[in-house]
C-alpha cells in the first residue's frame, strides 16, 4: 500500500465509530414519538480552578450541583458569555458545568417499549453528558447535534425527578475544528501565575454554552433511525429514491407515502429502499424563480415491527436536482445565480443561542432584500435554520466549521480524521434539506501550504463519497497559482477585500484587481465562481462625502465597484455573489475591530445601513432578469380588508409587469 494509500485506511478506520452519538432525524413528534423541550433556567457553574478541572475531581456530576458550590442562572439556548455582567464569564476558556432537573412523564419510563433519548442540538466545543449522576456520552465539535439513548438509566435510577449535567469545554487546539492554540504566559514580570489565553485564526467571538434546545424524545424500541433521500425528475415525472434505516430489529416492515401538499397521497411504496414516482411533480423552486417556489411533498415512513408496534416519521421533502457545468450552476436544469448573503449565529445578549424571533427576522429581512441565498459561514447552522430555508425557497451553501485551519500542524491525520467526521455528522444531519445544494467543507484554510493538497483531495472525495448529488467546494483566499485544493473543488468560491485590506481607501482600484482574480481563476480552473465574500465596514450612522472608509457610503462604494464587474462576469463565468455580512457581528477584542466587524449592510440589531438598500435594488432587479417577477413575489405581502391578498409595491419591479405576459412557462412552470 502507498504512504497515502495507509494513511487514508487508518483514517477511515478512525472514522467507523463515527456518528454513535449523532443525530440523523430532527426530533419530531409523530403518533409514535413525544418530545419534550427540557430547555429554560438552568444552574450554570464555571470551574475557576487555575486548570479548570475541579469539577471533574471533585465529582460535580454525582450530585446536585448547587452541592457543589455556588450556582447562577442560565438561560439555554444562549451563550453563557454575555449573559452575566462579569468579564471573567464572558471571556472564559475551559469547563463550565450545566445542570436541571426535569420530571419524565411516568409513562415513559414504565413502558419497556419505549425509548427515552436526549438530545443536546449544540454545545461548543466539547461536552460530556450525565444522568442521575452517570456518565452517557461525550461529543466533541460545537454546531452540530449529540444525542443518548437514556432509557435504561432512567429506569434504574429510583430518584425522580431526573438530573441532567452537561459539561462544556470551548478550549481549542491544533486540532479541534475551527483550531486554536492555548498560549501560556511565563514572564512572571509581565503576567499573573497562570495566565493563558485563547488563540485563533478566525474572525469572529468564540461564543460557548449550549446554544441550541435540549430535548428529551421517544421512539418504540424498533425505531426508524434514519431516512435518505434523493431525487431528480424526467419530464414531469419526479423521482424519489429513499433508503430507510430501521434499528432496534431485523425484522421489520417499512411503508413509505408521499403526500402532496393538499394531503393527496400521490406515490407509495414497501420496502426498506425504493423509488417513488410522482407524476405531474411539482419541483422544488428557489424563491424569485418560480411563481411556486419551495414547494414541499411529505414523505411518511412507517416501520412495523414484528411484535405489531408502529413507528412513524415524517419527513418534507423537495423534488430538485442541482448540476455545475463549467460556467454555470443549475437547479431544476435552470440557470441558478446566487445573489445572497454570508451570515453568522450572533446576536446581543445570547450570542450564539437559538432564537425564534432572530430567525424570523433574518428571513423576512433576506426576503425583503430578495437575496435568494445564504452561506452558514463559518460552521452548521441550527437545522431549524435549514427548515425554513427549505420552506422559504432560500438556497444555501452548508459550511463545516473548518475556518482558520492556518497551522500546518492543523492538516496531520488527527485533524484531517476529525474533519471527516464532522462532515459525516454534518450531511447525516442536513443531506435531506433541499435548500442546501452545495457543501463547503473550510473557509480561507492555508490551502498553498504544501499537505493540502492531500487533505482537500481526502476530505472532498470523502465528502462525495456521502453525498454523490451535491458539489463540493471550499472557500479560498489563497493565490488562484498556488491553492492546492482548488483542482479537487467543483466550484470556485473566492474571498476578496480590494480597497480594504489592500490598497485601503482606494476604491479605483477594485475593477482592475477583481477582473484580474475572476481571469486568473478561471483561466486555470475553468469552472465556476462565486464571489463568496466581499464587501467594508461601515459603522452605522458615520457619513463622508467623497467617502472615507468605515462610513456608510464608503460602503457602498465598494459594493458598486464590485457590481459592475460582476455584471460583466456574470455573462460568462460568475455564478454569484455573497455579500460579507448579512449584519454585524461580535468578534474578540483587537485592534481591528470597533465592538466587533462591521461589514454588516445591518447592525447587529438588525436595522439597514445605507448600503442594504442597495444591495435590495440589486438583487430584485437580478431575479427581475432571470426570472420575470410576477405580484407573488412582492414582498412583503399584506392580507386586504377586502379578504384577497394585496402586495407592497415595489417600484423597480413596476415597469416590468408588462412583460409578464410576454413569458411562457415550460412543463415544470419554470419560466423559459
Ligand atoms: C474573511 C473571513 C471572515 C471575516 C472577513 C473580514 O475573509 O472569511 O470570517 O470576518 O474576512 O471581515 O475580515
Amino acid at each position: 500500500m502507498s504512504a497515502s494509500g495507509s494513511t487514508r485506511g487508518a483514517i477511515i478506520a478512525l472514522l467507523t465509530a463515527a456518528c454513535a452519538v449523532c443525530q440523523a432525524l430532527f426530533p419530531r413528534e409523530s403518533p409514535s414519538r413525544e418530545v419534550k423541550d427540557v430547555s429554560g433556567l438552568w444552574s450554570f457553574r464555571a470551574d475557576l480552578s487555575p486548570d479548570r478541572n475541579r469539577g471533574f475531581e471533585h465529582e460535580w456530576f454525582k450530585s446536585p450541583l448547587a452541592e457543589t458550590g455556588p450556582v447562577i442562572d442560565m438561560p439555554v439556548p444562549s451563550s453563557y458569555n454575555d449573559i452575566t455582567q462579569d468579564a471573567r464569564i464572558r471571556d472564559f476558556i475551559g469547563w463550565v458545568w450545566y445542570e436541571r432537573e426535569v420530571w419524565v412523564p411516568g409513562r415513559w419510563i414504565k413502558d419497556q417499549g419505549t425509548r427515552v433519548v436526549l438530545q443536546v442540538g449544540s454545545a461548543h466545543y466539547y461536552s460530556v453528558l450525565w444522568i442521575n449522576g452517570v456518565k452517557m456520552t461525550e461529543h466533541e465539535g460545537g454546531h452540530l447535534p449529540f444525542e443518548a439513548d437514556i432509557s435504561s438509566v432512567l429506569r434504574q435510577s429510583s430518584s425522580n425527578p431526573c438530573r441532567i449535567t452537561i459539561a462544556v469545554n470551548n478550549t481549542l487546539t491544533l486540532q479541534t475544528l475551527p483550531p486554536g492554540t492555548i498560549q501560556y504566559m511565563t514572564d512572571r514580570t509581565s503576567y499573573p501565575a497562570g495566565y493563558f489565553v485563547q488563540n485563533t485564526n478566525f474572525d469572529f467571538f468564540n461564543y460557548a454554552g449550549i446554544h441550541r434546545s435540549v430535548l428529551l424524545y421517544t421512539t418504540p424500541r424498533v425505531y426508524i433511525d434514519d431516512i435518505t433521500v434523493e431525487t431528480s425528475f424526467s419530464d414531469n415525472i419526479g423521482l424519489v429514491s429513499y433508503n430507510v434505516s430501521v434499528l432496534g430489529s431485523s425484522k421489520s416492515t417499512v411503508k413509505v407515502t408521499l403526500s402532496a401538499k393538499d394531503g393527496r397521497c400521490v406515490a407509495s411504496a414497501s420496502g426498506s429502499r425504493g423509488v417513488l414516482k410522482v407524476t405531474d411533480v411539482n419541483l422544488w423552486w428557489p424563491y424569485l424563480m418560480h411563481e411556486n417556489a419551495a414547494y414541499l411533498y411529505s414523505m411518511e415512513v412507517q416501520v412495523t415491527a414484528e411484535d405489531g408496534q408502529t413507528d412513524l416519521y415524517t419527513l418534507s421533502v423537495g423534488i430538485r436536482t442541482v448540476k455545475v457545468t463549467s460556467t454555470q450552476f443549475l437547479i431544476n436544469n435552470k440557470p441558478f445565480y446566487f445573489h445572497g448573503v454570508n451570515k453568522h449565529e450572533d446576536a446581543d445578549i445570547r450570542g450564539k443561542g437559538f432564537d425564534w424571533p432572530l430567525l424570523v427576522k433574518d428571513f423576512n429581512l433576506m426576503k425583503w432584500m430578495g437575496a435568494n441565498s445564504f452561506r452558514t459561514s463559518h460552521y452548521p447552522y441550527a437545522e431549524e435554520v435549514l427548515q425554513m430555508a427549505d420552506r422559504h425557497g432560500i438556497v444555501v451553501i452548508d459550511e463545516c466549521p473548518g475556518v482558520g485551519i492556518k497551522d500546518i500542524r492543523s492538516f496531520g491525520n488527527v485533524s484531517l480524521a476529525h474533519h471527516l467526521t464532522v462532515m459525516k455528522e454534518l450531511v447525516r444531519r442536513d443531506k435531506n434539506h433541499p435548500s442546501v445544494v452545495m457543501w463547503s467543507v473550510a473557509n480561507e484554510p492555508a490551502a498553498e501550504m504544501p499537505p493540502a493538497g492531500f487533505y482537500f483531495k481526502e476530505l472532498v472525495s470523502y465528502t462525495k463519497s456521502l453525498d454523490s448529488t451535491r458539489p463540493v467546494t471550499y472557500i479560498t483566499d489563497s493565490n488562484y497559482a498556488r491553492d492546492k485544493g482548488a483542482p479537487y473543488v467543483d466550484v470556485i468560491c473566492v474571498n476578496s477585500y480590494f480597497s480594504w485590506y489592500h490598497d485601503p481607501g482606494h476604491t479605483e482600484v477594485i475593477s482592475i484587481q477583481l477582473n484580474t482574480q475572476f481571469d486568473n481563476w478561471y483561466g486555470k480552473y475553468q469552472k465556476p465562481i462565486i464571489q463568496s465574500e466581499y464587501g467594508a465596514d461601515a459603522v452605522s450612522g458615520l457619513h463622508s462625502d467623497p467617502p472615507m472608509m468605515f462610513t456608510e457610503e464608503y460602503q457602498k462604494s465598494v459594493l458598486q465597484n464590485y457590481h459592475d464587474v460582476f455584471d460583466q462576469k456574470r455573462k460568462e463565468f460568475v455564478i454569484g455573489e455573497l455579500i460579507w455580512n448579512f449584519a454585524d457581528f461580535m468578534t474578540s477584542q483587537n485592534i481591528m475591530r470597533v465592538v466587533g466587524n462591521k461589514k454588516g449592510v445591518l447592525t447587529r440589531q438588525r436595522q439597514p445601513k445605507a448600503a442594504a438598500f442597495l444591495l435590495r435594488e440589486r438583487y430584485w432587479s437580478i431575479a427581475n432578469e432571470t426570472g420575470v417577477l410576477p405580484t407573488w413575489t412582492r414582498y412583503p405581502c399584506q392580507e386586504s380588508t377586502s379578504g384577497s391578498f394585496m402586495f407592497t409595491l415595489y417600484k423597480p419591479l413596476k415597469s416590468c409587469w408588462n412583460l409578464l405576459g410576454s413569458r411562457s412557462k415550460d412543463s415544470n412552470g419554470g419560466f423559459k
